[in-house]
């Protein structure tokens, strides 16, 4: 099964995606409820994407994802996150925003960790994007448009995301020279995903005022995002410069990034370096807990002690 967003289906293998009568699922359309197209022999289909947006509008689980050529949606398996990547690669070479947009709300409300559908998924996904490029079988602007898609993805699981006021709080974002955008709004909303209050700066900022937002904003956790590198000198001594005003207020520094190599880890002192989001998760939710630790600590009435 060819599994586009423009794959028409019949109301009658949408009944079974979506695990209902064929009658009912007829009424929805006759009601408007599920918008449909006409086949030239004027029989009624319905495509992919809006069965899926149908589905998560009336908070309805698809029960036969497979017969939209998605993924089951209980279990985030290697399998699954593979097919996912390139069912989402092939949506986003094709420039389909609805489709691209639908699998990723498909498993981020699905079972799957935030962290593996960034990890396992899109950044899989801009791998395939990346290889099909560099063998000219993408074009650059199909590249660009692919990331402007999960921009304004992200953008949107971020504003479904909901914080507790008093939450710890996180910020980061690249340094001068490095345009990347994707991966410092994706660990930003991994952290509110963990529950911190967390801000991308954005691209491209100076280490002065990288080192000013640290001393203003005083984060608990602050991230560097480094996927491209102008000058390694200069990146290092700006390292230190960030490590030291995140040392003067506590804040816990942490990078990742694809030019971060073996050797510019070692010299980056009290920086924790990761590969993916699921380590920076992992870091995350242990400085959570040590946090919550200290504040019950704390919070200990004085007499209880022994
Ligand atoms: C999209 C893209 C761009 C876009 C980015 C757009 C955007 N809005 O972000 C733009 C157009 C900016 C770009 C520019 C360039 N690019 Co480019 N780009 C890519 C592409 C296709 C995808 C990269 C991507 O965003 N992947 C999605 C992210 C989410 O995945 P990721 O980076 O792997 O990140 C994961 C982990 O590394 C980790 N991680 C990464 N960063 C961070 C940060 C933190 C805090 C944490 C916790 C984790 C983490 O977690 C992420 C999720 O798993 C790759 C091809 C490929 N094979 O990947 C080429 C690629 C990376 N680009 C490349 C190059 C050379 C460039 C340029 C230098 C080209 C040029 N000469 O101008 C410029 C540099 C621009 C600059 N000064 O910053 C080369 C790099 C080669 C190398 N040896 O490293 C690649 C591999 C293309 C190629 N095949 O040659 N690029």
């Amino acid at each position: 099964m060819n599994p586009s967003a423009d794959h028409p289906h019949s109301p009658k293998q949408v009944a079974r995606v979506l695990g209902v009568s064929e009658s009912s699922l007829k009424r929805w359309c006759d009601q408007g409820l599920l918008q449909t197209t006409r086949t030239a022999g004027g029989h009624r289909k319905v495509l992919a994407a809006e069965v899926i947006r149908f589905a998560r509008d009336r908070g309805i689980t698809i029960a036969s994802p497979e017969l939209l050529g998605l993924p089951p949606l209980a279990t985030a398996t290697e399998s699954n996150c593979e097919r996912s990547a390139c069912l989402l690669a092939e949506a986003l070479l094709a420039g389909d925003e609805s489709l691209s947009r639908e699998i990723v709300f498909h498993l981020a409300l699905g079972n799957c960790p935030v962290a593996r559908l960034f990890d396992d998924v899109i950044a899989r996904s801009f791998a395939i994007i990346g290889d099909r490029w560099a063998c000219q079988r993408a074009e650059v602007y199909q590249e660009r448009r692919s990331c402007e898609i999960i921009l304004r993805t992200l953008m949107e699981l971020r504003k479904s995301q909901t914080v507790s006021p008093g939450s710890l709080t996180a910020c980061g974002g690249t340094a001068t020279g490095n345009l990347y955008s994707l991966q410092t709004l994706m660990a930003e909303v991994l952290l509110r995903d963990c529950g911190y209050q967390a801000t991308s700066l954005g691209t491209a900022i100076p280490f002065d005022s990288l080192v000013q937002a640290i001393h203003e904003l005083r984060p608990t956790l602050f991230w560097l995002s480094a996927a491209h590198i102008l000058d390694e000198a200069e990146f290092l001594e700006g390292v230190t410069r960030v490590s030291s005003a995140c040392a003067a207020t506590q804040s816990a520094l942490v990078a990742g990034g694809r030019a971060l190599t073996p050797q510019l880890r070692e010299q980056m002192i009290d920086v924790t370096c990761v590969d993916n989001m699921q380590q920076l998760a992992g870091f995350a939710k242990s400085l959570l807990r040590v946090h919550r630790r200290t504040l019950s600590s704390s919070q200990q009435p004085a007499d209880r002690t022994p």
